[in-house]
């Protein structure tokens, strides 16, 4: 049993823990950074420490301060939330080593998950249906083009440490083969000095579904459905549902299976994401696994009845699952809309600043998760998103309606925000007709 946990992390995914691990009845540690002095995670928690200058790498990113700070507050545990330091297997070492249990998977899982070539090996092992492509790491366009050549164009280059869509290039044709290869290693090189790639055949407008997975220590791994996150604008996503609005019943159960199977093969402990591409004709094929809690993890509490964080607390402190695949039910439909601090109107950019006047919206099925409250001052130095606003209906129809009045009701004075974008794909027949995939904001925007 912990007695207390810290939260190496700020924002609403902060404050959604704190509340978890009080339900829990865990006492809280929050750590800030300077400007986040007065952030509401701070206020929420049993005791908090400052950790340092606004800038991440001497804060929320610095191990030794965290660790620091679990040590002299005494706690036994640290929920790294998302980003940070929540997919550093380093981190999750160092924990071990300072006798803290780091409220995820083991670190070994981390560095091959987080290695892309390296997973995609793994789950090729493991037979699970991975992307036409390359089996081995690739290193230079000479060794790239043969491999491309074979799988047959399009193809798409990744980097091995990428994500967020740096290091990757679509690849039309031969000719531009080389030149694409090369930057988008270039591209690696500079962002994570790392030259490894892979090549995966492109699926074109695919739909980007994943699967939400629960393991514990003792071998048990079961799905809770999956997330349609196929919205998303420059690789950030904006609108995540479940269930997918596309999936047919058969498919969903192959879908679930397989990420199981997935998640088995690597021995998975706690909570975490297989990603599938989804053609046109419900083909899907494995392409990342996420070995942290997502942003859009309330879509599947509000259609399961779980609640995620308080699973992935239990897990580390060595109980079992507390349920069966048998009795998981999907019930409903959620939709989550991310709130960024962004000025659509002008290419999206950051808005930070002070809130003037806030509403938050409520009713029946209205869940809003977020840090913000009346005079807080938004730091520029963080991520955007400032709240997340997720409803839940006894069908689509009917959280699509409750997501608009919803985002009708929502005041945040003083800064832009994208509800009023959020708004319009509500209405967008496309997105209300469920055929909206991953190019339909750029298709939307052009
Ligand atoms: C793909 C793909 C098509 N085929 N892989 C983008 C984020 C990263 N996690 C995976 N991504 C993609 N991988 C194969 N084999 C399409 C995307 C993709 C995308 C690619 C280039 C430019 C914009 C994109 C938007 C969404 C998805």
């Amino acid at each position: 049993m912990f007695n207390k946990i810290l939260i190496a992390n700020r924002g609403e995914i902060a404050v959604r823990i704190i509340r978890a691990s009080k339900l829990l009845g865990i006492k809280t540690v929050a750590v800030y950074s300077e400007v986040d002095k007065n952030s509401l995670h701070t206020e929420l928690a049993d005791e908090k420490i400052c950790i340092g200058p606004s800038n991440p790498k001497e804060s929320y990113l610095d191990m030794n301060k965290i660790i620091t700070a679990a040590l002299v507050t005494n706690s036994d545990a640290i929920h790294p939330g998302f980003g940070f330091l929540s997919e550093n297997s380093k981190f999750v070492n160092l924990c071990k080593s300072n006798n803290i249990k780091f409220i995820g998977p083991n670190s070994s899982i981390i560095d091959a998950m987080g290695n892309k070539s390296k997973a995609r090996e793994t789950m090729i092992n493991a037979r699970v249906s991975v992307v036409p492509g390359s089996q081995n790491p690739i290193y230079d366009s000479e060794e790239g083009k043969k491999i491309a050549n074979e799988i047959g164009y399009p193809v798409i280059v990744k980097a091995s440490s990428g994500g967020g869509g740096k290091g990757m290039r679509i690849v039309e044709d031969e000719i531009k083969f080389t030149r694409l290869f090369n930057l988008a290693q270039n591209e690696s090189l500079n962002a994570f000095n790392d030259n490894t790639m892979y090549i995966e055949k492109y699926i074109k407008n695919p739909k980007h579904i994943e699967v939400q997975i629960l393991g514990d220590k003792y071998g048990n791994v079961i799905h809770l459905g999956e997330r349609d996150c196929s919205i998303q604008r420059m690789h950030q996503k904006m609108i995540e549902e479940a269930p997918s609005a596309f999936l047919n019943e058969e498919t969903r159960q192959k879908l679930g299976q397989c990420a199981v199977k997935a998640a088995k093969a690597v021995n998975y402990e706690n909570a975490g994401t297989i990603e599938f591409l989804v053609d046109e004709n419900s083909n899907f094929y494995f392409i990342e696994m996420n070995t942290r809690i997502q942003v859009e993890h309330p879509v599947t509490e509000m259609v399961t009845g779980i609640d995620l964080i308080k699973e992935q607390i239990r897990i580390a402190m060595g109980e079992k699952l507390s349920l069966s695949q048998e009795e998981v039910r999907i019930k409903g439909h959620s939709i989550e809309c991310r709130i960024n601090a962004e000025n659509p109107a002008n290419n999206f950019m950051p808005s930070p600043g002070k809130i003037t006047a806030l509403h938050l919206p409520g009713g029946y099925g209205v869940r809003v998760d977020t840090a913000l409250y009346n005079g807080y001052k938004i730091p520029p130095n963080y991520d955007s998103m400032i709240a997340k606003v997720i409803v839940h209906g006894s069908n689509r129809k009917e959280a699509i309606e409750k997501m608009k009045v919803a985002l009708e009701e929502l005041v945040v004075g003083g800064i832009k925000t994208n509800a009023n974008f959020q708004y319009s794909i509500m209405n967008n027949k496309t997105y209300i007709e469920g055929n909206a995939n991953t190019g339909f904001i750029a298709e939307l925007l052009e």
